[in-house]
């Protein structure tokens, strides 16, 4: 592998359920995604999809814009990822998490693996790659360190309409906030999670956007155990278990073929994302 993490970076996220910051993509390529990003706007509203764009850059959106998954694909990504999860990787969900300038979107603190249906697993995990810089006033994440070695916790549902989580869930546990690290990332650069780590981020106070384009990276043993049925994008090496659908990338943004095919996948994530709500789940942004 051309980018792998050393051993004291491998042996940081077993021990804190996270790591960064991560330098992975350079100026020049940060402006080529910024760009694609762009493209994608006008795409959309050439297709009519103006008002449906948030929700629709918000989850499964290697479904609908190749430029994604082949930020996914990169060696300079993925060598990093393999370093953790092995050489057997597919792309489970792929999200752009976007607070507007000066917006009071917030994300509860959280863990990632309660509503996914994927059970406990050290075999999924995220990057959070930074499309914007990223600092407290711009709402960046906070992560508490070694918060991943606890199980699923209960979360409860605040369906707060500032959360930019699907039922606004937030975990039902006491957290001293100074144990909380904040998660500072130059554009480019990436920041690693657990799937059980608990995180939050505040509002946007900056005069900037916020974005961060999030890949959850899983291995062919994690399974869904929830919904019936479930898909992922192979990235590297094999799988010959099973436990995924395969699908492969769209071959432009917004065709119609992806449409449906991410319609299809979240009406069956629905039933873990919808798993004991007291109130339907909307896929929000
Ligand atoms: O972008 C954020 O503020 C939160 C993202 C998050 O919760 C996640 O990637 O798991």
């Amino acid at each position: 592998m051309q980018y792998p993490l050393d051993r004291q970076q491998v042996r940081d996220y077993r021990r804190d359920g996270f790591l960064f910051p991560l330098d992975v993509f350079g100026p020049d390529e940060v402006a080529a995604l910024e760009a694609e990003l762009a493209t994608a706007r006008e795409d959309a509203a050439r297709a009519g999809l103006t008002d449906e764009l948030p929700a629709l850059l918000r989850t499964n959106v290697h479904y609908l814009l190749p430029f994604v998954s082949e930020a996914a694909r990169k060696p300079q990504m993925l060598d990093r990822v393999a370093s953790i999860l092995g050489p057997d990787l597919l792309l489970w969900s792929a999200e752009f998490f976007i607070k507007a300038a000066n917006s009071y979107r917030i994300v509860s603190r959280h863990q990632d693996q309660t509503y996914w249906g994927l059970g406990e697993t050290d075999e999924e995990m995220t990057a959070w790659l930074a499309l914007s810089d990223v600092s407290v006033k711009s709402g960046c994440m906070r992560f508490v360190p070694g918060s991943h070695r606890q199980a699923i916790l209960p979360h409860r549902d605040t369906f707060a309409d500032n959360n930019l989580l699907s039922r606004g869930q937030e975990v039902a546990v006491e957290v001293d906030e100074q144990d909380a690290v904040d998660v500072l990332l130059r554009p480019g650069q990436v920041s690693f999670h657990h799937g059980r780590i608990f995180h939050a981020s505040g509002p946007n106070r900056s005069d900037h956007d916020r974005i961060g384009l999030v890949f959850r990276f899983v291995t062919p043993s994690v399974r869904q155990q929830v919904a019936r049925r479930d898909w992922a994008m192979p990235m590297r090496g094999s799988d010959s278990i099973g436990n995924w659908i395969h699908v492969t990338p769209p071959s432009r943004n917004f065709d119609a073929a992806g449409l449906a095919l991410r319609e299809r996948v979240e009406q069956e994530q629905m039933a873990a994302l919808g798993e004991g709500a007291e109130q339907e789940i909307m896929r929000v942004f």
